[in-house]
């Protein structure tokens, strides 16, 4: 062992005695390297593209090298994206100009004369390819919005970013088409290492829990990120600390990659770096376009106090409002004043502490890189009503090209994922009908297969009479298998001749439908009145209907969707034969249906899991709350060490300390 440097000798035997010390100890250093979301010193970022979709038209102008649509790329000449008559994607120079999401295109060019409005690409009935359609505004009957020249600009982002990380470094979470997550806490920790090796070195008596050295002597210059102030801008009454310089490397970090974006693809984003999602995230959003926010652990009592709760993630929607109206405040300020005990009391007890916690900015839930697919569903709300075959295999066509264009995404050519289930659900008079089947699994999974099963089910269920006028046709699939799983080829998942033709299931036991088969007590749960009402169900579908966002994670459309499913499915009980599920004692009426409802057990479970991990993670007192204090709130130290008690700049950019 290396006998501790004369510095730590100083410092070890009793706190005071010679130079100060960190707050962190060895062991929160160390367990950034692990992406411990119990360490104080995680660095966390959220990066936001600006206007994506606008900036999207202006991309593709650019490289079709129309030198007009130069100017939209520049911001010089203000653009956006509509949806219909609505805008859904503005730029900031038509912005300055007081046009937002809530104008029509009508208004927005009154506003705006010389505004840019594409339409998003779009399916027309029967086509078989998306395209730029001028005279789509006024045929939503007839088209489909189609979110692949987007989706292809993400994922080129997404690529970029992941390259721009160290290849056994990148933890990074899509958390929507045009926003991602980065924990660059192991990264950060080995810059860290290198840059200062005194914190290379065994901890003095081997003992991890003492506390660091200060960090040297040293300016820690910002650059051009916009630094949250402190409670008293004028005052840095604490030195820095190793959280201070953690979080300046993870800006370093995100500059760069944010400059090769730039450089490389053409777009501008913004990001927001702190220690952890919630805190990024609102950072990202603090100064647009084009920069980037940096929130210290210190500042964050600061930051948050001035903003209405209702700007953080999921308090955006119905928790929000409830909140909102049971405390008669918007202000993060005023609900502070509000003892945990009340907040319990009024929303339950999860709700309560998440709530309690999620105001003083404490998060500790994972950013996590699984971005596995459980289903994929298309589907299209018809007003007027559709009335034929004919015009219901039309869509059936645009629905599976644009789930075979995203199983490409998922690497369904490469044969690293593929679905095992297909299902179609049809509504006509306020009653749905489903089908499902097996997707064959030997070969190479290909459009006109599914297109094939797609119109199989479609005459089955016609079969039954009574179909039209159809209001709704919906297109899933589901189960989805890994090439390899452990030790279990992909044979293993090789579904026999007669298992992958069409079968004729009920509404009641589709294997899609989530509430026909769940356990009573997972399905009191999902009813129950908990936390988990109020946030987004994380599925990736698309779903249109002639309103609101479409997306690749249409999340409130998919909590209805499930909710509609389950209230269907209540009316009608399922007969139940020979397949018994050991789980919960279901009654199955096939082995697929068995195999496929087995999935949904692990599909929910990983749900649940992922669900917990998000929203309750804080609320399980990870962290200890002495310990988040230490974070959270700036310790006055005393004066005479280091710079204490003078007034110092913003940033402590004139800090001298050791
Ligand atoms: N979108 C949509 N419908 C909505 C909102 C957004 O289809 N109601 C699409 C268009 C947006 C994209 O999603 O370009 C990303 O949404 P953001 O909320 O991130 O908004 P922007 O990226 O357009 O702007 P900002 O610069 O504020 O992030
Ligand atoms: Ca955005």
């Amino acid at each position: 062992m290396s006998s501790p440097s004369p510095d730590f000798q100083a410092s070890s035997p009793a706190d005071g005695v010679g130079r100060r010390k960190s707050q962190f100890t060895y062991r929160q250093l160390g367990l950034m390297a692990s992406y411990s979301t119990s360490s104080p010193l995680r660095v966390i970022a959220h990066v936001d593209l600006d206007a994506f979709y606008a900036q999207c038209v202006g991309v593709a102008y650019f490289q079709a090298l129309d030198n007009r649509d130069l100017n939209i790329l520049t911001n010089a000449c203000s653009n956006g994206v509509q949806r219909w008559q609505g805008l859904i994607a503005i730029n900031y120079s038509a912005r300055d100009f007081g046009i937002g999401r809530h104008c029509n295109v009508t208004e927005a060019k009154k506003l705006c004369p010389n505004l840019i409005a594409q339409h998003v690409a779009t399916w027309k009935e029967g086509d078989e390819k998306w395209a730029y359609h001028d005279d789509a505004p006024s045929h939503i009957g007839t088209h489909k919005v189609s979110l692949d020249p987007y989706r292809l600009q993400s994922r080129k982002i997404l690529a970029l970013i992941k390259q721009s990380l160290p290849t056994n470094m990148q933890k990074v979470e899509k958390a929507s088409i045009d926003e991602v997550f980065i924990d660059l806490s192991a990264q950060v920790h080995s810059i860290l290492l290198h840059r200062f090796p005194e914190l290379t070195g065994p901890p003095p008596y081997d003992d991890p829990t003492e506390k660091l050295p200060l960090p040297p002597t040293t300016a820690l210059d910002w650059k051009a990120d916009a630094l949250v102030d402190l409670d008293d801008a004028e005052t840095e009454v604490d030195d820095p600390d190793w959280d201070d310089v953690a979080i300046l490397i993870g800006s370093e970090i995100i500059r760069n990659i944010r400059a090769e974006i730039r450089q490389t693809l053409h777009y501008t984003c913004s990001a927001g770096v702190a220690s952890n999602k919630m805190l990024s995230k609102l950072g990202s959003g603090h100064k647009k376009p084009n920069q980037q926010t940096v929130i210290r652990n210190r500042a964050v009592q600061r930051f948050l106090s001035d903003m209405k709760f209702t700007k953080i993630r999921n308090l955006g929607g119905k928790l929000g409002d409830q909140v909102k109206s049971t405390f008669n405040t918007e202000s993060i300020k005023e609900l502070l004043d509000v003892p945990v005990e009340q907040l319990k009391l009024k929303l339950g007890d999860d709700t309560g502490i998440w709530l309690y916690d999620t105001i003083r900015g404490i998060d500790s839930s994972e950013v996590t890189s699984r971005t596995q697919i459980k289903s994929m569903l298309s589907a299209k709300s018809f007003q007027p009503s559709i009335n034929n075959l004919e015009q219901a295999v039309k869509w059936l066509r645009i629905f599976t090209a644009d789930i075979f264009s995203r199983l490409i995404e998922e690497g369904v050519l490469e044969h690293k994922r593929r679905p095992k289930t297909i299902h179609l659900h049809h509504r006509s008079a306020g009653q749905t009908r489903s089908r499902s089947s097996g997707i064959p699994q030997g070969k190479s999974l290909e459009e006109p297969i599914l297109f094939d099963l797609a119109k199989h089910m479609m005459t089955q269920i016609i079969s039954e009479g009574r179909v039209w006028p159809c209001t709704n046709l919906s297109l899933s699939v589901g189960g989805f298998e890994d090439g390899i799983t452990g030790n279990m080829g992909i044979g293993t998942f090789l579904l026999r001749g007669d298992e992958a033709r069409v079968s004729k299931v009920t509404s009641s036991n589709s294997p899609f439908d989530l509430s026909s088969h769940e356990p009573q007590e997972k399905k009191r749960r999902l009813e129950s009145p908990g936390i988990q009402r109020f946030f987004p169900k994380k599925e990736t579908l698309t779903r249109e209907n002639g309103e609101g966002r479409t997306d690749a994670i249409d999340l409130d459309d998919t909590h209805g969707d499930v909710e509609r499913r389950m209230s269907d499915s209540r009316s009608r009980r399922v007969s139940t034969t020979d397949y018994m599920c050991s789980r919960c004692n279901a009654g199955l009426e096939s082995a697929e249906a068995l195999q496929s409802h087995n999935d949904w057990h692990m599909a929910k479970d990983l749900q649940d899991e992922e669900r917990g991990k998000s929203t309750f993670a804080s609320s399980k007192h990870i962290v200890p709350r002495s310990q988040r204090h230490a974070t959270l709130t700036p310790s006055k130290k005393p004066s005479g060490s280091g710079g204490g008690g003078k007034k110092l700049e913003q940033g402590q950019s004139k800090l001298k300390f050791g």
